[in-house]
């Protein structure tokens, strides 16, 4: 039967963490951020840019002032910002028609077309929001800086993906370690738009509500080897599907080459495979589908040890605990 947390807790007399159970929970943690989006550190290539610092502070304010359901602040982009963007995305338009997978390939044009994708625009987040909810649910919600693991993924429980809304500094285009306008709208939301894709990022979500830290960082390492660097496979060649290759020029040619090496996507062992966030990936992880990863990452969560189960109600937005003990 269906229980409400607190409920389940008092019975249980369990040390459950915390976990967002209705979409207005998540307002409870979106400013939780561990490093403030304003606050740049000595080796960002924004940090002695004046201009650029008080411009992350404008976007960390709209996100700290945001709530759910409301609509995000629209944002007049400067020409040197569109400039940024532009170069990026000139550049990773040459590459996806044969180094991004066909669901991308398939979708990006639709963003174009409903969405002001060009090389002379950055989209604005409400629009791709809208559009995302349209073909899988899928939402955005501005983040003022980095989540913690466990906070970001309880957002893709509800199919809600906090995104930054500032863009990298103008001096490096090529490749970014912390995410940024292009590497969501570039990398991110063309495949929140593919119901596969969007239901196996759900399931990382749902698994991670309620549980341990050590679980935790396993499921944010399959988020990283699969949403941020994911490579599949496509009549027997290679195809990046990770945000992390699909916004970076650099990394997205570097990825197919043979100078990383590449293996075969297995929840058990990628879900332990460490892996350096500041420069391009030495070891890829190969999923056959988004179908079979999907498939392989439920039966390796179905073996995860909490004593209740969670399912996600979209009719009314909420997660809903069957009592399995
Ligand atoms: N490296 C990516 C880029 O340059 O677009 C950005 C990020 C990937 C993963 C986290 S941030
Ligand atoms: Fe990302």
């Amino acid at each position: 039967h269906v229980q409400d947390f607190n409920t389940h807790v008092k019975q249980n007399k369990e040390s459950v963490p915390w976990f967002p159970m209705k979409m207005k929970d998540i307002d409870q943690f979106a400013n939780r951020v561990l490093s403030y989006g304003a606050e740049l550190d000595s080796d960002h290539p924004g940090f002695t840019d004046p201009i650029y610092r008080e411009r992350r502070k404008q976007f960390a304010d709209i996100a700290a002032n945001y709530h759910i359901g409301e609509q995000i602040p629209r944002v007049e982009y400067s020409e040197q910002e569109v400039t940024t963007w532009r170069t990026i995305y000139n550049e990773l338009v040459k590459l996806y028609p044969t180094h991004a997978c066909a669901e991308f390939n398939y979708i990006f044009p639709l963003l174009q077309q409903n969405c002001g994708y060009s090389p002379d625009n950055i989209p604005q987040l409400q629009d791709v929001s809208d559009f995302l909810k349209g073909c899988t649910g899928f939402t955005l919600r501005p983040v003022a800086g980095l989540l913690s693991s466990r906070d970001f993924l309880a957002g893709l429980a509800f199919r809600v993906f906090h995104s930054t809304q500032y863009i990298r500094h103008h001096s490096k285009p090529m490749y970014t370690p912390e995410p940024d306008i292009c590497h969501e709208l570039l990398g991110h939301a063309p495949l929140f738009a593919d119901p596969e894709f969007a239901q196996f990022s759900q399931e990382i979500g749902l698994a991670s509500l309620g549980a341990s830290d050590n679980m935790i960082e396993q499921l944010a390492t399959l988020y990283w080897f699969t949403v941020e660097y994911g490579i599949c496979l496509e009549n027997g060649s290679k195809k990046a599907f990770g945000a992390g290759l699909l916004s970076s020029f650099g990394e997205l040619q570097y990825c197919l080459t043979d100078e990383p090496s590449h293996e075969l996507f297995d929840p058990s062992v990628t879900c332990v495979t460490k892996y350096p966030i500041t420069s391009f990936q030495p070891k890829y992880f190969i999923a056959e589908s988004f179908a079979d990863a999907k498939n392989k990452l439920m039966t390796w969560t179905s073996t995860i040890n909490r004593p209740f189960q969670v399912r996600y109600n979209p009719y009314t937005q909420r997660v809903e605990m069957l009592d399995t003990m």
